[in-house]
């Protein structure tokens, strides 16, 4: 029987938030997702916005036809899927010559990294290819095991995170075929190369070498098949993880190598820094009259042959410091120190080899046709999601940040600019409050008072900065913000909760405790400022590697101290700027992610949990903006141009006012007075779907394709 479009809607609730009766109601707006998650249906817009539940489960929605189903069909008519925002910025990019990027948020676990290797699999499989071109897309695709594999790992919020945050190009020439790539990666989680939180585990690569890697080849290497015979990855005490089946990984990623262009001394160099590093982390120190020594050298004998150096060079290196104020002078370390030095070398030469590896991958990826050197460009931005663990330090501290300068982007780019624009163009409007949090962005970045300009002063101070003071001068700094609070400033109640050496950062997205000890400035030096001068002595014995890969990562150069360097949160600040100049560039959609539950399971819908998100991705202010605004604008030559053959009036060129003709066209169009407003330069329609319903039009919106790349432009 049928069903009546009542109760569909009833059960499945609606595709479009827009479309929402009750739209300024939470909890309508909680109970349409629910609807729609119960029903496995995971999508649903806000306008031109994807919002996506994690299923949790692997749903029938990603197979080929489904794919053909999106390809060169309008947005409005088809289910919402992550495909259809692919499609949508692809036909974009071809018919309106503009670079286009897909910027994907959420928490962790909420989604990103699937949703971004969706689109990814999407243009593999849809956009036109030569033979040429189905190499870069094999290499597009093939990133990703790798980069996973270097980049990601379990931690308590999910299984497969991402350690790093990524910015992908995919360059497409002007065939529409994807021709090449540029990743730029953000702040590896190097702290985790030698601690892990409890349940969470190192890196994947270290596993599945261990697991998947061959007998001869873990011979060689001096590696046990036994995750627990090392420090560096018994610290979570979870070597194995049900959702993962390493030794699998371990091939898919040594093919996936070799499709990126590795050859075999690429691919053994690199296995032998990933070797040294679990070597590294069991060099057992001892004590011998208050100094350290190391008590066998065994791993120091693996390190020499893996590495390429004098074992007796690194002995020394791992076991002594430069002690500068006596110029060149060696001077002994102590238990502390040897080991911090050990970690710190560990985790730079992770770090930097896991910065050559994307380097090695833009190689594999780099346009060559010479000829043209004209390409347009999708840009995919999946990075780390809003963090809040128990302890939570520097690399917390820049992840969220990175997601406060996420959220101000989307601000400036839906909300604000948006109303802006109505503005402008003299279109009457009742402006929608929504929370800017560019007053967190402004407490993190302000140049001389921003808490990243006190931290790299404290850090290249000379003298007695510390932890502390760093702290105290933060409490003097910013400690009147609204959100800011030191334990010092704070009131009874948080100071239960709060650390002696934590700041509090009340986040669009919530509060966290970041904590200073220790970690913090250490963190934020960079290696050659170190407090631990010694890493200096380890990282002269990585120039003299004859591994050619920490070859190229070490340089003699930045050995000495000529320039003021800079702090690594200073980098990442500027990283971030940077990344938000390429993102402003181009014309942006939006994917949010949203999570379920906290416990990684299908059909389960945490309605706190899913409250909590739809707050502060600021949906609700998102979905209003939308239903009071216009979901298509356009210049009026721009839209005169494209659209005058519907109309014998415009058609073949209208002489009159620009304003009068796109009038007279939209009439033609069967568009009624309330459905669409005329600006000052452009007409907005509220509801672009009888304008696109036309066969017509359709036909005009697809006419950027070659008939080799869409095959479907007129199906709808
Ligand atoms: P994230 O990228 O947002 O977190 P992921 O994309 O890694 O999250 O998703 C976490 C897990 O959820 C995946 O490993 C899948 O098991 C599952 N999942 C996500 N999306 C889907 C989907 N569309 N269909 C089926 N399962 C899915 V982080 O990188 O931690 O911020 O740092
Ligand atoms: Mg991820």
């Amino acid at each position: 029987m049928m069903e009546s479009a009542l109760t569909a809607r009833d059960r499945v609730g609606v595709q479009d938030f827009v479309l929402l009766e009750n739209y300024t109601s939470e909890a309508a707006f909680i109970e349409n997702l629910r609807k729609r998650f119960k029903e496995n249906l995971i999508y649903t817009y806000i306008g031109s916005v994807l919002v996506s539940v994690n299923p949790y489960k692997d749903l029938e929605i990603y197979n080929k036809n489904h794919m053909e189903r999106y390809r060169g069909v309008n947005f409005y008519e088809v289910s919402p899927h992550i495909y259809a925002v692919g499609d949508n910025s692809y036909r974009s990019m071809r018919t309106e010559r503009k670079d286009q990027c897909i910027l994907i948020s959420g928490e962790s676990g909420a989604g990103k990294t699937e949703a971004s290797k969706k689109i990814l699999q999407y243009y593999a499989v849809t956009c036109p290819a030569s033979e040429q071109v189905q190499t870069v897309k094999d290499r597009l695709l093939q990133s990703n095991p790798v980069l996973e594999a270097f980049g990601n790992a379990k931690t308590l919020r999910n299984d497969n995170s991402s350690r790093f945050g990524k910015y992908m190009d995919i360059q497409f020439d002007f065939k529409g075929a994807p021709v090449g790539g540029h990743i730029i990666n953000y702040l590896l989680e190097k702290s985790r190369v030698v601690h892990q939180n409890h349940g969470e585990r190192n890196f994947h690569i270290f596993y599945q070498l261990i697991e998947g890697g061959e007998e001869d080849l873990l011979r060689r290497l001096g590696l046990e098949r036994n995750p627990q015979q090392y420090q560096y990855l018994v610290k979570g005490n979870c070597p194995k993880v049900s959702s993962i089946n390493d030794r699998s990984d371990w091939k898919t990623v040594r093919k996936a190598l070799t499709v990126i262009g590795f050859n075999e001394d690429d691919v053994e160099e690199l296995l032998n820094i990933i070797a040294s590093v679990l070597h590294l982390g069991n060099v057992q120190y001892g004590e011998e009259d208050g100094s350290a020594c190391i008590t066998s050298d065994t791993q120091i004998k693996y390190l020499a042959r893996l590495l390429g150096v004098n074992g007796t060079v690194l002995t020394e290196a791992l076991t002594h410091k430069k002690i500068i104020a006596k110029g060149e002078e060696v001077g002994p370390l102590n238990l502390e120190q040897a080991s911090s030095a050990r970690d710190a070398l560990s985790k730079a030469v992770y770090g930097r080899t896991f910065t050559w590896l994307v380097n090695k991958i833009n190689t594999s990826l780099t346009y060559t046709d010479d000829s043209s050197k004209h390409y347009s460009v999708i840009g995919l931005l999946d990075i780390y999601g809003f963090e809040v663990f128990q302890h939570n330090s520097f690399e917390q501290f820049c992840i969220n940040y990175c997601n406060e300068k996420l959220q101000q982007l989307f601000i400036e780019l839906t909300l604000k600019s948006e109303q802006e624009e109505y503005e402008a163009e003299g279109i009457t409007w009742e402006p929608v409050q929504y929370f800017n949090n560019k007053i967190i962005c402004d407490l993190v970045e302000e140049k001389f008072k921003g808490i990243i300009s006190i931290l790299d002063e404290e850090c290249l101070r000379p003298g007695d900065a510390s932890d502390l003071t760093f702290l105290e001068k933060l409490a003097d700094t910013v400690g009147g913000h609204p959100h800011f609070v030191t334990h010092k400033l704070a009131d009874a109640k948080t100071r239960k909760v709060m650390g002696r050496e934590e700041f509090r950062l009340l986040h669009y997205a919530g509060e966290v405790n970041y904590n200073v000890n220790g970690v913090f400035l250490r963190c934020v030096k960079t290696v050659c400022v170190c407090v631990c001068v010694c890493v200096c002595v380890c990282l002269q014995v990585m120039c003299m590697s004859e591994n050619k890969i920490l070859n190229q990562c070490f340089d003699r150069e930045e050995l000495s101290d000529k320039k003021r360097p800079e702090t690594a949160a200073a980098q990442f600040k500027a990283s971030l700027a940077k990344l938000m100049e390429i993102l402003m560039s181009k014309e942006p959609s939006y994917v949010r992610c949203m999570k379920p539950n906290d416990s990684k399971q299908a059909g389960r819908f945490d309605e706190v949990l899913i409250r909590h998100q739809v707050k502060y991705l600021g949906l609700m202010e998102n979905l209003r903006v939308r239903r009071a605004g216009f979901a298509y604008r356009r210049r009026y030559e721009v839209f005169l141009q494209r659209y005058k053959s519907l109309c014998p009036d415009t058609w073949p060129n209208w002489q009159g006012k620009l304003s009068d003709g796109v009038a007279t066209l939209v009439k033609h169009l069967g568009y009624k007075p309330e459905e669409y407003k005329l600006g000052r330069s452009k007409i907005f329609i509220r509801f672009p779907k009888t304008l696109f319903g036309t066969e017509e039009a359709t036909v005009i919106m697809n006419a950027g394709y070659d008939s080799s790349s869409s095959s479907s432009s007129s199906s709808s």
